[in-house]
């Protein structure tokens, strides 16, 4: 077999460095200068490469199924802006600590600052969101430098994954290539040299998981009436649950812990609504990583006299810069090692409880009775049905799953940075690891990134549509009450028809006015096509009342507790 030429040389040893770190699923987009990563990864017996035509879509795409799998994805793109749209999935992984390589291919340094086309300064283009920025300069045939490309690529894949104490995210390696970027030796624009060494392999690091310390655990008495809350991050979630029971402390979870379910309080947002309920109110709180959407949960934290916020890879979490110990340490083990002191107080839990379910029914009675759809309405049909992986976008979507779904099941969105940006295609990324993917999206959410769903074998979606014809959740935000023109300046009403874009996109749709049609439309397609977009038409000014309603419902069964 002939050598390969320098460029196709390196690439192939880039992308099999990738997946030998387990980076098994790379997005690509079209372009010249990437040619030989992309052709490199075509070639891959154990690469499994999509094809985006937008760069934007395309790494949401692969950070949707970094999500699902818990494995590292990829993106390539070719120099130019191509990579500059790599920055919002690229932020949202470093936030959400969501393992994603990026790679960008770069032109030679002759090119650069000449004024050749396409040609702008990529490095550090994602400044401080990346793990890590390596680079490599074009191969040439005149040194052996496989071990160098090796040593590059495993070391943004290691990043990627989280060395030592440096959490997962995003990790950047920008590579120059020269002519001929495709495998031909010579492909008539310029005679390219084989490249006559071998390309060896390397091996990358692992990193190490952080167990509390003594001065961890210094003063964090189990006496008093203790809360754990638990939000979105890395933690034992079993190990977590059965400390909190042995404590008898009662476990709060957001929709996006993966705790939800059995014994865990889930009804919170509106039980919360006035203040904190004296018989709720804890001593203690213990809120595990990242705990939002409901700034409610955020009161409760600063009801408690100790505050602690623990996470396990260190990210500093204090929104309202109230907690009295900040932890960067194993959540299960630290609850664990407070459990082993004693026990809290018998029947404290079983007052939250109680609580929680009390105005979950009466928020369901007030609902069923209800004749409009409205967002709470569409988020409890959703919560009966038999997803898989539920995918929520931002704004009103995720509040309403995490206020109304009580169930346990696996919930995911972008939270990290809580844009509307890249939901359809982080929904299909997560539906390419898997049947029976549900997403929930707002109608600016869906419009913001419908390219994503240009995507190469488009993977099967049920997408349900809250279309109130703009963003609704500015009605609950200031400008609603002190803005000139509310509606054009942030609404942002657009009157379009969803059918012909679902149309254009060749997808299955329908609309539903009512819970029992929403339902048997979601349960038909998962059980058949898995394919399906649903519009929920949704009066804004009804939903928003409605919310409104079900705050003061659930004020008052916060102060009927009281009495
Ligand atoms: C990329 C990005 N741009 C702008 C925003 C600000 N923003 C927050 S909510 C929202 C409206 C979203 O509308 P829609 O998806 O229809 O959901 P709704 O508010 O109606 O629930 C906007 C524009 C954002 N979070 N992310």
């Amino acid at each position: 077999m002939s050598q390969p030429n320098p460029s196709t040389a390196m690439a192939r040893a880039v992308i099999d460095e990738l997946a030998r770190g387990g980076v098994k699923m790379i997005v690509a987009s079209p372009g010249s200068r990437s040619a030989a990563l992309v052709i490199a990864a075509h070639e891959h017996p154990s690469v499994m490469l999509v094809m985006s035509i937008d760069e934007r879509s395309g790494a949401f795409h692969a950070l949707g199924w970094a999500k699902a799998t818990g494995r590292a994805a990829a993106v390539i793109s070719t120099s130019g802006t191509a990579p500059a749209n790599f920055l919002p999935a690229a932020i949202e992984a470093s936030m959400s600590l969501t393992p994603l390589v990026v790679l960008s291919a770069d032109r030679p340094l002759e090119m650069q600052g000449v004024g050749a086309n396409q040609t702008i300064d990529q490095k550090e283009l994602f400044g401080r969101h990346v793990r890590a920025f390596l680079h490599l300069e074009a191969a040439d045939a005149s040194t052996d430098a496989s071990a160098g490309w090796r040593a590059e690529a495993s070391g943004v894949v290691a990043s990627a994954l989280g060395v030592g104490s440096t959490p997962p995210g995003p990790a950047h390696l920008n590579i120059s290539f020269r002519e001929p970027t495709v495998p031909a030796t010579d492909d008539g624009r310029t005679v390219g040299e084989e490249y006559p060494y071998g390309i060896a392999s390397w091996h990358s690091d692992e990193h190490a998981a952080p167990e509390p310390t003594a001065a961890d655990l210094a003063d964090l008495s189990v006496s008093g009436r203790g809360l754990v809350i638990c939000g979105e991050g890395a933690y034992d979630r079993g190990r977590l649950r059965s400390a909190a029971a042995r404590l008898g402390w009662p476990l709060l979870a957001t929709a996006l812990s993966g705790m939800r379910g059995g014994e865990v309080v889930a009804s919170y947002h509106h039980l919360l609504a006035d203040d904190v309920p004296e018989v709720l109110r804890p001593d203690v709180v213990f809120a595990v990583g990242s705990i939002g959407p409901s700034p409610r949960l955020e009161d409760l934290v600063a009801s408690a006299a100790t505050r602690v916020r623990v996470d396990y890879w260190g990210r500093y979490i204090d929104p309202r810069r109230g907690a009295t110990k900040v932890l960067a340490a194993d959540p299960a083990l630290t609850l664990e090692a407070i459990a082993e002191q004693g026990s809290g107080t018998t029947d404290w839990a079983v007052v939250w409880k109680t609580a929680d379910e009390e105005v979950d029914r009466v928020i369901g009675e007030f609902l069923d009775n209800e004749a409009s759809m409205s967002g709470g309405k569409v988020a409890r049909a959703i919560a009966g049905t038999d997803w898989r992986s539920l995918v929520v976008a931002s704004s009103l979507p995720i509040r309403e799953v995490d206020a109304h779904l009580r169930g346990d099941g696996r919930v995911l969105a972008n939270r990290g940075a809580s844009g509307i940006d890249g939901f359809i295609s982080t929904a299909l990324g997560v539906a390419r690891s898997g049947p029976r993917t549900l997403a929930l999206s707002g109608d600016l959410s869906l419009l913001h990134d419908s390219n994503g769903f240009l995507v190469e074998d488009r993977p099967a979606l049920v997408t349900v549509v809250l279309d109130n014809n703009g963003g609704g959740l500015f009605d609950s935000l200031p400008p609603a009450r002190h803005a000139p023109e509310y509606e054009r300046l942030f609404v942002t009403p657009h009157g379009r028809d969803l059918a012909i874009l679902a149309a254009f996109h060749e997808l299955p749709y329908t609309e539903s006015e009512t819970v029992p049609s929403l339902v048997s439309s979601i349960e038909g397609a998962l059980a058949e096509t898995n394919e399906l977009m649903i519009r929920v038409p949704v009066n804004r000014e009804e939903d928003q009342a409605t919310r409104l309603e079900l705050d003061r419902i659930g004020a008052s069964v916060a102060s009927a507790l009281n009495a």
